[in-house]
């Protein structure tokens, strides 16, 4: 496999850390491989999750194309009172008409790394794609404003880690999916 000098250097360093300091001293880097920087985003494409208040969660989380990623914006209220803090996901597959927040499916991992042990957010490249909250941190209730950068998250059906026409996913603290929306594209 071709890598640039520098990215190799990243995925000596990101390997070395994984055998030493992953959870419980495993290797938790996918099948895969590390999840890929993704450079060739479209700049500006913009994708919304709308969560409507029918979950009790209101507000958006929005996915805009960047150089490197995707920049994220989580701006929600209502997240339920006492019950956090609050993962959030991108999962696999989006909520159908009439369907429910069990029928997303499990997280983007397009890498193929798995749940367990849990991401360690230093090495977010060893991370489940869709395991936002894991890289860049849960939010608190009831209202939650974060904005973030995940270097891994594609805009383009081709790519490892896209995004589109998938689901977002909160869950309280037992887990359980309380309020989910789908990526839908902007105009
Ligand atoms: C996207 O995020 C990067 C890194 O945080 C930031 O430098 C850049 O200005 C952001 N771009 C937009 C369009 O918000
Ligand atoms: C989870 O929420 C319950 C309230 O529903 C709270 O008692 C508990 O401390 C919370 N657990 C964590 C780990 O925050
Ligand atoms: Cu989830």
């Amino acid at each position: 496999m071709q890598l640039l000098p520098f990215l190799g250097l990243i995925g000596a360093a990101s390997l070395a850390a994984a055998q030493t300091s992953g959870g419980n001293g495993t290797v938790v880097t996918g099948k895969m491989g590390d999840a890929r920087i993704v450079k060739n985003n479209p700049v500006g494409e913009t994708w919304v999750a709308t969560f409507d208040g029918s979950q009790g969660v209101k507000g958006t989380v929005t996915a805009v194309g960047w150089s490197i990623g995707v920049n994220y914006t989580v701006a929600v209220t209502g997240l339920p009172e006492g019950k956090g803090p609050f993962n959030f996901h991108v999962h696999l597959k989006a909520v159908p008409a009439g369907g429910t927040c069990a029928d997303t499916g499990a997280h983007l991992d397009s890498f193929v790394r798995g749940q367990d042990p849990p991401c360690t957010a230093s090495m977010p490249q060893t991370c489940e794609v869709g395991d936002l909250s894991g890289k860049y941190g849960k939010v608190d209730g009831p209202t939650a404003t974060k904005t973030f950068n995940d270097p891994y998250s594609a805009l383009d059906k081709i790519m490892l880690g896209y995004i589109g026409e998938r689901a977002i996913v909160f869950h309280d603290n037992t887990s359980a999916r309380i309020a989910c929306a789908n990526l839908v594209k902007q105009k």
